[in-house]
């Protein structure tokens, strides 16, 4: 049975990628940090009691700012597979704790490496870099490939782009399998809800049920590419089984405004959305509302641009080239835009809903506005 160690594991792509594991018959040995309530959410389906014995599913405590619990870990679970998965994933926060943000994502990449390089498994253990189409920023080149410039335009893609590099040192100097996935943006119904895909799914099936009036965004004419995470965690676990340690970029190959995403969701409610004004000024109004079910009337706002999401320095475009990933290891994406859409809309309408039957029973139900 092959032993692999998640660290991220309650994140997005940690909970989909364990369950992936899983199902292949790994051991999966997950790192969770300690918080003041429960945080296991997205993982919980998977969770086993640890009074069972021969469980295949082992949570260990732990932070990529410790070099000795990571140790220790990477001692104990002896893994044949390490998947890097833990970091301070906000670009916005990153401009808010830009240390913070270097010492887990940056440092914290070292520090698994050079574990692995301490404990003499070096080959033994391969390593999985979550990099990132956050190393691209200021456009150099379309669409970007494994060969294009990075040009970084973040606290958190400067921490990412040494982690890219380390992780390609240490595979240089010391024969160890460690690859870097450049993975473009990713979502899913269970993607964290400050991320622009998320803000907006919720909102829109929160406006759609009455919960909320509108939506403050920031920049709605960054352009993204954006796939389905489930087809994304299939390919880390690819770039591991492949005969040699490379980078690898993952994306769909097409991009998308957030100002189509935006449509592309109230649109799943039923609902039409047009913009009118510019800048800060620019308002998305309902022009169209099919759905009896959602009772809006036309000309109502939904939606507001408001400066505070603006980032100091934006990337603007991003569009992936995923030849490689698909020419040398057979990988193409299995979702499109439409269908991640529809996927994360159904899963907030279904989710949402229930906070209509709370407010129904007199409970006051939040508007986050982060
Ligand atoms: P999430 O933000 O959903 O998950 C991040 C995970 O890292 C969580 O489990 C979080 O724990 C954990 N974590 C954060 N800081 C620490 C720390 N100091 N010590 C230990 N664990 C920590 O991210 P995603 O799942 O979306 O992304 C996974 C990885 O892939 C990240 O490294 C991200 O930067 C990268 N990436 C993501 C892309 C995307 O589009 N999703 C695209 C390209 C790269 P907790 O649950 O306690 O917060
Ligand atoms: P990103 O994702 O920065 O690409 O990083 P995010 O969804 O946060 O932003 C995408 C684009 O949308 C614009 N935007 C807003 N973003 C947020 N969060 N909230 C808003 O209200 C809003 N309005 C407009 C942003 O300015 C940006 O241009 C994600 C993370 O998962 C990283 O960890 C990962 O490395 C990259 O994707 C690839």
């Amino acid at each position: 049975m092959k032993k692999c160690l998640i660290t991220g594991i309650t994140g997005q792509d940690g909970a989909y990628l364990a369950e992936f594991l899983l199902k292949k018959g790994y051991q999966v040995h997950g790192l969770k940090r300690r918080s003041s309530l429960f945080n296991t959410d997205r993982i919980d389906h998977l969770y086993q009691d640890p009074h069972v014995e021969n469980r295949n599913l082992h949570l260990h405590y732990g932070d990529m700012t410790d070099s000795t619990n990571l140790i220790r870990l990477i001692q104990e679970i002896q893994p044949d597979e390490i998947y890097n998965l833990a970091a301070m994933s906000h670009v916005a926060v990153s401009f808010e704790t830009p240390e913070y943000t270097a010492n887990a994502d940056g440092i914290g990449t070292l520090r698994i490496l050079d574990a692995v390089r301490l404990l003499g498994l070096e080959k033994k253990t391969r390593i999985y870099q979550a990099s990132t189409s956050e190393l691209y920023g200021k456009v150099q080149e379309v669409p970007q490939s494994e060969t294009t410039p990075f040009y970084p335009r973040s606290p958190y893609a400067v921490a990412k782009m040494y982690a890219y590099w380390i992780t390609v040192n240490y595979r240089e100097a010391y024969g160890m399998f460690a690859c870097n996935g450049i993975l473009f943006n990713h979502e899913s119904p269970i993607r964290g809800e400050t991320f622009v895909t998320r803000k907006i799914t919720r909102a829109a099936s929160r406006i759609a049920l009455g919960l909320q009036d509108k939506v403050y965004l920031g920049n709605l004419d960054a352009k993204r590419d954006w796939g389905h995470a489930k087809d994304y965690v299939r390919m880390m676990w690819m770039i591991l089984q492949a005969d040699e340690p490379e980078d690898w970029v993952i994306a769909t190959g097409k991009t998308t405004t957030v100002r189509d995403f935006v449509k592309m969701s109230f649109a799943e409610a039923g609902i039409e959305v047009e913009f009118k004004g510019e800048g800060v000024d620019e308002k998305g109004y309902v022009k169209a509302c099919n759905d009896p079910k959602y009772q809006l009337e036309i000309g109502t706002e939904v939606v507001a641009v408001d400066s505070r999401y603006f980032r100091p320095t934006e990337v603007d475009l991003l569009i992936g080239d995923p030849t490689k990933a698909n020419t040398k290891l057979g990988w193409t994406p299995k979702y499109q835009l439409e269908d991640l859409v529809k996927d994360m809309m159904q899963s907030d309408l279904k989710l949402m809903k229930k906070d209509t039957y709370l407010k129904e029973g007199g409970y006051r139900i939040m508007n986050y506005f982060e």
